[in-house]
């Protein structure tokens, strides 16, 4: 299998694209390069490599041919020309910022985003000079009012975590299209490239927590950018090589390879479950409300449908009674585990105002609609009657007093 198989279908690419067993000894499944370093044949040689003039590996925090095959195949499945591995979603986002943007410069970003990514702009490159704007990007209109002579980049999350707000990708890319200077960057871990592809709608960037759902087994820690070639190396060598130093090891990019395999199967499976989860909440009478994508009542349902090819598998909901039954109710969960992170088989809860979103304040919190009592599930791959089971139970629970259903005994009984 050589490189031109962008025409193969997507599990096809995701499964062999970039690799050829017959260039090494016939192996079924890529070496893993596990090494830091790379000889030199010659003094000269090794002068070119860090010249860049001669095109061979020399540091594994600059390249590595485990991570360039990562690379190559996640550049082919995002439908974009090169990509760059990084140690974490983290890494791969402040080594994007850091590349781009200088102080004085401003970056647009939509309303609400993951927790360490706002601790980042706002306590990192705030304090470096540069100006962050949040914008309901819902509003193009905001958008076109926010844009200015020193605006540099226009960042998103779609759908946002963890209030599940879509932005429309192609509108957006089209006003920053009009805007040379502009670098337009998606962070598309929600979905992975299988349920949506922003380049293909006109970004110029794509950042992933690989943690998530294209490792899919909550086993590394990994990110990834994908973008032109030009930018991609410049990502490299600034914020990669000398900015962040946030390289990731070839044995995580082996396993994030191996997740990625699967990656259609895992999310078919995944937003199926998402979906009947989704409407057995909204149907409950202890629920306020649900934000799911595939649901009718979604705002940006017509919208979802346009941009994402399945609703995902990530919902975020309310009680009727707010903060506290959904304590009652996440304590009570027992197949369901009590932990940030999402992407993986297990199925997950948590609560994001105490946790991931812990960085924001209380008043923050509520200037950018993330709502004290929101509870964000992350919907794994179980079957899907025990996960309803589960629910179920744990939103019996949510009525009761605390004291009257001791944790232990509720966990007991619902763990298989
Ligand atoms: C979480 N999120 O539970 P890493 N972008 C998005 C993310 O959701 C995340 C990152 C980037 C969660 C992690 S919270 C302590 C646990 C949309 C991570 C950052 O650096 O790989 O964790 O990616 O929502």
């Amino acid at each position: 299998m050589n490189n031109k198989n962008s025409d193969l279908g997507f599990s096809t690419r995701a499964i062999h694209h970039g690799y050829n067993p017959q260039e090494h000894q016939g192996a079924l499944i890529p070496p893993i390069y596990l090494t830091s370093t790379f000889t030199f044949a010659t003094v000269q040689y090794g002068a070119g490599c860090f010249a860049g003039e001669e095109p061979g590996y020399f540091y594994t925090r600059i390249g590595n041919p485990t991570l360039a095959l990562l690379e190559a195949r996640m550049a082919a499945l995002e439908n974009g020309e090169a990509a760059v591995a990084f140690g974490s979603g983290m890494g791969a986002i402040a080594a994007t910022f850091w590349t781009l943007l200088r102080p004085g410069d401003e970056v647009i970003v939509s309303r609400t985003l993951y927790g360490c990514t706002f601790a980042l702009l706002h306590h990192g490159l705030a304090e470096f000079g540069v100006k962050v704007r949040h914008v309901d990007l819902a509003d193009l209109g905001n958008l076109r009012a926010a844009i200015g002579p020193a605006t540099r980049m226009i960042y998103c999350e779609s759908p946002a975590n963890p209030t599940m707000q879509l932005v429309d990708i192609a509108a957006v890319a089209e006003i920053a299209r009009q805007h040379p200077k502009i670098t337009f960057a998606v962070d598309n871990t929600y979905c992975t490239p299988y349920l949506q592809r922003p380049l293909e709608l006109g970004a110029d960037l794509v950042v992933h927590s690989a943690t998530k759902y294209l490792s899919g087994h909550g086993d590394i820690t990994a990110g990834i950018v994908v973008t032109r070639q030009a930018l991609a190396e410049r990502i490299r060598l600034q914020g990669l090589k000398d900015l962040t130093g946030a390289v990731l090891s070839p044995q995580d990019a082996f396993l994030l390879m191996r997740g990625i395999k699967t990656l259609a199967l895992r999310m078919d499976r995944h937003c199926a479950n998402a979906q009947a989860i989704a409407q057995f909440l909204q149907d409950h009478p202890a629920v306020a409300w649900v934000a799911y994508p595939g649901l009718a009542s979604f705002a940006q349902h017509a919208l979802a449908k346009q941009q994402m090819k399945l609703p995902g598998g990530m919902i975020a909901f309310e009680l009727k009674d707010g903060l506290d039954s959904g304590r009652r109710f996440m304590n009570a969960l027992g197949l369901f585990s009590r932990a940030v992170s999402l992407g993986d088989a297990e199925s997950l809860a948590q609560h994001p105002a105490s946790m991931t979103h812990s960085t924001y304040t209380p008043e923050e919190r509520a200037e950018h609609g993330i709502a004290e009592g929101l509870v964000r599930l992350s919907v794994g791959l179980e079957d899907l009657a025990d996960l309803l089971a589960d629910i179920a139970q744990a939103l019996d629970a949510s009525a009761e007093p605390v004291a009257t259903r001791p944790l232990l005994e509720a966990v007991g009984k619902a763990r298989p």
